[in-house]
């Protein structure tokens, strides 16, 4: 029986509903604060707190904070290593584009944008009122009618979310749709009227989201089992703004390495990964890192290799080989730690007293991949020490290039203890009971899971005292951050860390993948969305896993997979054990379009790599975008999921279903269109059906941008030597912008330069400029060719600095080709023509 059926004598005595009367506000430094008190309750899941506070902080002139606490009890809150911008808010009148008002009883809040008078945020929702018991936080807002709403990750659904109740808490499961997942991110971004706004609740326990309609008002209420009410609301503008306001508070996207960006190659069960490279090799598809699941372990022990498998020697001699052409290796590390005396990763962890405990003090052991474990606690001072003194160990050994971090959500094969599932400890709906809260969120496919089903009993604890019921969701966010840092000291390097788990702000800690999905149609498909979602929350680093993991892919499958995952941030085919083989080189048809696809990708890696940079600072965030971040006024774009772009340049419109060559996308009409292939204008807009035989995706480029490229090759390390070829697509306006970010693809304190491109173009003639940020960048590759695609006449006479430059003029396309030699792209100059 479930836990909180046990309260239901309590849930029968509902009646009143929750109402605070705001008073005394104080002026404040960084704002104003109130108090809250208790007028009537309900005493639902928990005696109500009779007295709250209310601090409003103006922190910048796009973001507004709010915080309900219990003034007088100290509670959990999310630490503060979670949030980036640690500024002093800037304080009242400076300029806030916000304003705040309230009624005072029943107390409710209203944000309104001032630029536009546009609600934001109001609190003013009767059946979802604040309150505020030990472990029930509730609050709500309006969202008027006929709303579209973006985030509340991690779920498997619609990109615009459906009317549903999305539960926040960390959980392994193999990626069902409408179900908590792996990561929590309690932020969401908003669209009216063509304009943004986001809203993010800082809280890390478990949680529900209830989006619904009601006398024709979409609401949002937040019910969370712990924690604080604390509440940032982004301004936003486009929806790029108001996802950069929110990665500048909790942690811009970090910049991979440029090798990261390369496709990667993984399976459980390989046997000879050798075989697996050598057959890329010969069979010509880029392949540049090759991964090894967690059968390259001793036992499955974190830091060892299998003696017979993979004895570490030959794994050594094997690396090494990798290394010599180019290419990369990444092992899975796992968190849980076998609880085995003699096995050294136990007793150094065990001797510095850093498992995370139980309830009583004593270290937890729960059961995974090693069987029985104890589990690394990363709220101790010397776990993050310890963990990189391990990785040094197996790295001493075979010296791999980062890592990929699984089971960290944590997931445990038993519920808590094995043979030993919690129990309700509490006599009364007000006494604290970790596993068996009042309220119960909607955990798992069944939606009533308890909260330890699959992973930690919630009565741990963690250094310091924390608990695991309020911490549980930062696991995988903490794992990642401490993983990048034990890898980038130990190589010098910056690091791939790929994790499965995650919270709020993990894009600037690392990247992810979307877990353990199938070969299936509808599992291709649904990858689009939970990519861009990911991508929206702040984590452009992430792909799922390219043929599908469980089950056995076909050979059409696997091809229009690749097609797709090709233009994923991160591009990777993995497969279960037991599975048929899905290596791209496995039938002929699969090996032909991934050659095609992936020089594509190759080609377009200095968009992807100029997009982490402008996602690390600011300038944008996502590298997969949705079609409605390019087109925020158009109305059809925001239900579009089933096409992605890359940055504002390229436009993916795939098949996702079974024997079908033919699509139908949406190309907004206000854009200008150009088919990839050809550099052809599309002579339509609006819903296209477009040609797509197996060997083919279409791809089209947006007027309006102009698209850094460079000659591919099979291993980055040597195409990134080659010349750059930059296209420009104009726009209707006749002009387009674009640019460059160029460093050494690795280095932790990079030297680096930024080049901005500007073409502007008309009848009688038009001109590119570059401007070089950094003039003594010593980038030594060339630009070799411009395409400037939409010139409607053929010029005469095409030069730089009164130096004549060759050109063709494709008159069947509108195509103008200008060819340079010796020109470094890294270099300002202006091409002009006439
Ligand atoms: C809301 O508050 C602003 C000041 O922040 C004030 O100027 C405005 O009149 C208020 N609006 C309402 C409807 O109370
Ligand atoms: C939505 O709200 C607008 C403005 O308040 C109103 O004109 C419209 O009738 C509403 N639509 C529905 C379906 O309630
Ligand atoms: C490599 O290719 C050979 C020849 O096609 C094939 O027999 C072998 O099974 C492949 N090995 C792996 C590990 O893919
Ligand atoms: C590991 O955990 C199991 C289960 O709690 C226990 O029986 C065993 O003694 C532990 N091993 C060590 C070395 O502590
Ligand atoms: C793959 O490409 C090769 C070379 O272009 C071609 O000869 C072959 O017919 C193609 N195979 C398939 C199955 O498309
Ligand atoms: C012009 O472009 C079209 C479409 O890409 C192509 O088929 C044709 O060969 C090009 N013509 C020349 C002269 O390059
Ligand atoms: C950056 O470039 C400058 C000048 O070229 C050089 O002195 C410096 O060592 C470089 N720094 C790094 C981290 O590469
Ligand atoms: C059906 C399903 O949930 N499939 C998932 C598998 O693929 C990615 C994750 O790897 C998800 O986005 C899919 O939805």
């Amino acid at each position: 029986m479930r836990g909180v059926l046990l309260w239901l004598p309590f849930l029968c005595l509902v009646a009143a509903t929750t109402e605070y009367k705001l008073e005394s506000i104080v002026n404040e430094e960084y704002g104003w604060s109130a108090a809250l008190r208790l007028i009537s309750g309900d005493n639902k899941y928990g005696k109500d707190t009779k007295d709250l506070r209310l601090d409003v902080y103006f922190q910048t002139r796009e973001r507004l904070r709010f915080t309900i606490t219990d003034p007088y009890t100290a509670r959990w809150q999310v630490p503060s290593f979670t949030i980036a911008d640690q500024t002093k808010p800037m304080g009242p009148n400076r300029g806030e584009d916000y304003q705040v008002n309230y009624t005072t009883y029943p107390f409710s809040l209203q944000i309104t944008r001032r630029s536009d008078l546009r609600v934001l945020f109001d609190s003013n929702v009767l059946f979802g009122p604040l309150t505020f018991q030990n472990q029930f936080l509730q609050i709500s807002t309006r969202l008027g009618n006929d709303s579209s709403i973006f985030g509340l990750g991690e779920h498997v659904t619609n990109l615009k979310l459906p009317y549903n109740t999305y539960t926040l808490w960390n959980r392994d499961l193999p990626t069902p749709e409408n179900t908590n997942l792996y990561g929590s991110h309690p932020f969401y971004l908003q669209m009216v009227d063509g304009k943004a706004h986001g809203v993010f609740f800082h809280n890390s326990n478990g949680m529900d989201v209830l989006y619904r309609q009601e006398s024709s008002q979409d609401t949002l209420t937040f019910r969370a089992i712990g924690g604080i009410l604390d509440f940032y609301i982004f301004t936003g503008g486009t929806p790029e703004d108001a996802v950069n306001q929110y990665t500048q508070l909790v942690g811009r996207p970090y910049m991979p390495p440029y090798w990261a960006l390369g496709f990667h190659q993984c399976r459980y069960g390989y046997r000879t990964v050798e075989t697996v490279v050598e057959n890329y090799t010969i069979a010509d598809i880029p392949l540049e890192t090759i991964w090894t699941d967690i059968d390259y372990m001793d036992n499955y022990f974190d830091f060892t290799y299998d003696p017979e498998r993979f004895p570490p020697a030959q794994m050594k001699a094997f690396v090494d080989s990798l290394h010599a052409v180019g290419r990369h290796y990444m092992p899975i590390v796992d968190v849980g730690i076998s609880n085995t005396t003699g096995y050294f990763a136990y007793d150094s962890g065990s001797a510095l007293d850093l498992w995370t405990k139980d309830g009583e003090g004593n270290d937890f052991i729960g059961k995974v991949w090693p069987g029985l474990s104890v589990f690394p606690d990363w709220f101790h001072p010397k776990s993050a020490q310890w963990w990189e003194d391990c990785l040094k160990v197996q790295h001493d050994q075979v010296p791999f290039d980062g890592m990929w971090i699984d089971m960290n959500e944590i997931s445990n094969f038993c519920d808590g203890v094995c043979g030993n599932p919690p129990k309700p400890i509490a006599n009364s709906v007000d006494e604290f009971d970790p596993n068996f809260p009042p309220y119960a969120i909607q955990n798992g496919e069944n939606k009533n899971d308890p909260l330890y089903h699959s992973v930690l009993d919630m009565s741990c604890r963690h250094y310091g005292g924390e608990r695991e019921y309020d911490t549980h969701n930062l696991h995988g966010y903490m794992q990642t951050w401490r993983s990048r840092d034990a890898m980038e000291n130990i190589r010098g390097q910056r690091a791939l860390i790929i994790s499965r788990s995650s919270y709020s702000g993990h894009g600037s800690r690392g990247g992810r993948w979307t877990g353990d999905n199938r070969s299936t149609f509808r599992d291709l498909e649904m990858s689009i969305p939970d990519v861009l979602h990911l991508n929206l929350l702040g984590i452009p680093l992430v792909g799922a896993d390219i043929c599908g993991f469980q089950e056995d892919a076909t050979e059409q499958l696997c091809g229009r997979w690749i097609q797709v995952g090709a233009f994923y941030p991160f591009s990777r085919n993995h497969n279960s054990l037991g599975q048929k083989s899905q290596e791209l080189y496995r039938w002929e048809s699969v090996t032909n379009i991934s050659r095609t696809v992936l020089n594509i990708r190759y080609r377009l890696l200095p968009l992807y790599y100029t997009l982490f940079h402008h996602a690390r600072v600011g300038i944008s965030s996502t590298v997969a975008r949705a079609l409605f971040f390019v087109f925020p006024q158009d109305i059809q774009a925001l239900s579009i999921d089933q096409q992605f772009m890359i940055g504002n340049s390229l436009l993916i419109t795939p098949v996702l279903t079974e024997d079908t060559y033919q699509v139908t996308g949406y190309f907004p009409p206000m854009g200008r269109w150009y088919d990839f292939y050809t550099y052809e204008e599309m002579p339509y807009s609006g819903n296209v059906q477009l040609d797509a035989p197996l060997d083919f995706v279409p791809l089209h480029l947006l007027g309006g941008s102009i698209t850094p490229t460079q000659a591919p090759n099979n291993i980055l390390r040597e195409a990134r030597k080659n010349p750059f070829l930059l296209i420009v697509a104009l726009n209707h306006q006749g002009s387009s912008t674009g640019s460059l970010y160029l460093d050494d693809g690795g280095s932790i304190d990079t030297n680096s330069t930024y080049i901005q491109y500007r073409c502007q173009s008309s009848r009688t003639g038009g001109s590119i400029r570059s401007t070089r940020e950094k003039k003594d960048y010593p980038e030594k590759a060339l630009l070799g060719q411009i395409d400037v695609l939409g010139v409607s006449t053929s010029p005469s006479v095409v030069q730089s600095n009164n130096q004549k430059l060759s050109f063709t003029y494709n008159e069947t396309v509108s195509v103008l080709s200008i060819y340079l030699t010796n020109t470094l792209v890294a270099s300002d100059f202006t091409i002009k023509w006439k």
